[in-house]
């Protein structure tokens, strides 16, 4: 089910913003267990894969894998550090209710935690996925304000109807952006750095391609929902995503009516090439399915 094709009525016993209570004495000790098999397995991926200021989140909001956190206890450090507070929401929310709680420093974790016979994937963002990938992250000032401007920048691509667009800068950055580093590339993305296989594979697997990231070439290339990137984009730095997003977004929408999409695993030549992968996963997963 996409995001958009949601009523706009919120799902019974939310509220009107879609919000719901974590009630964080619901959980069960299954519910923490699973939590913790799935942080566990990610704790020992990450060092010397995840970037620092994802790292650095973990540590200052005492991420350590006790479990489900309690989002009032976790708040009470996020928000010291760069105003961003996690709601509780039932799962997908429509576009505009995500801009809006994005736009206002409030980021929308789903509730539930997935099943332990489902550890490996799931359709939907849960706990897990929301709170473990994407809020160390919001600890870091510049992606602090990246979120937020991307936010507001959601409100406008509606309105001009480049809401796909956008959503590619989403998926590129957020869930599966790589950043350039002294020590080598490392992840910031939340799809990756909650997935297993996924943060061996976008770093280190021949297969994807990985290139310098361009705002317009992002926002032309589609992406897959269903597998691993067959591209990575990778930053040179947070500051640059944070300036790229500060820019007025209308002669760029205007500029992409005349360009065309770029196919997942295309190469164009102004693009700046890291890995020219060899796609060899993508043909074996494409045989698979
Ligand atoms: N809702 N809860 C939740 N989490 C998301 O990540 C999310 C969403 N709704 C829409 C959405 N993401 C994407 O369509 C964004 O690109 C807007
Ligand atoms: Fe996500």
């Amino acid at each position: 089910m996409s995001a958009d094709s949601l009523a706009c009525a919120p799902p019974g016993g939310a509220r009107a913003d879609w919000t719901i209570d974590q009630d964080w004495a619901a959980y069960t000790a299954e519910d923490h267990r699973v939590w913790i098999t799935l942080y566990e397995r990610q704790a020992a991926l990450l060092p010397g894969r995840a970037c620092a200021p994802f790292l650095n989140g973990l540590d200052a909001l005492d991420l350590h894998g006790q479990g489900i956190p309690d989002f009032d206890r976790m708040n009470e450090r996020l928000a010291a550090l760069t105003g961003w507070r996690v709601v509780a929401v039932p799962g997908l929310v429509p576009d505009e209710v995500f801009f809006d709680h994005l736009a206002n420093r409030r980021f929308p974790a789903g509730r539930f935690i997935r099943r332990a016979d489902q550890l490996d994937y799931l359709q939907e963002p849960d706990v897990f996925h929301d709170v473990f990938g994407h809020v160390p992250m919001l600890t870091d000032p510049v992606f602090a304000d990246y979120m937020q401007a991307y936010g507001e920048g959601g409100r406008r691509a509606m309105s001009l109807g480049r809401l796909h667009n956008l959503a590619r800068l989403y998926w590129y950055t957020v869930e599966f952006g790589l950043l350039d580093t002294p020590e080598g590339l490392r992840i910031y993305g939340a799809g990756i750095v909650s997935s297993r296989g996924e943060s061996a594979f976008s770093l280190e697997d021949p297969s994807p391609n990985r290139l310098g990231f361009d705002l317009m070439r992002v926002m032309r290339t589609p992406y897959r929902i269903d597998d691993y990137q067959q591209v990575y984009f990778v930053l040179p730095s947070l500051q640059r995503l944070l300036d790229d997003t500060l820019q007025d977004f209308g002669p760029i929408y205007r500029r992409l009516d005349g360009l065309e999409d770029v196919g997942f695993a295309d190469i164009l030549p102004d693009d700046r090439v890291i890995t020219r992968g060899s796609q060899a996963y993508a043909s074996t997963s494409a045989a698979r399915s």
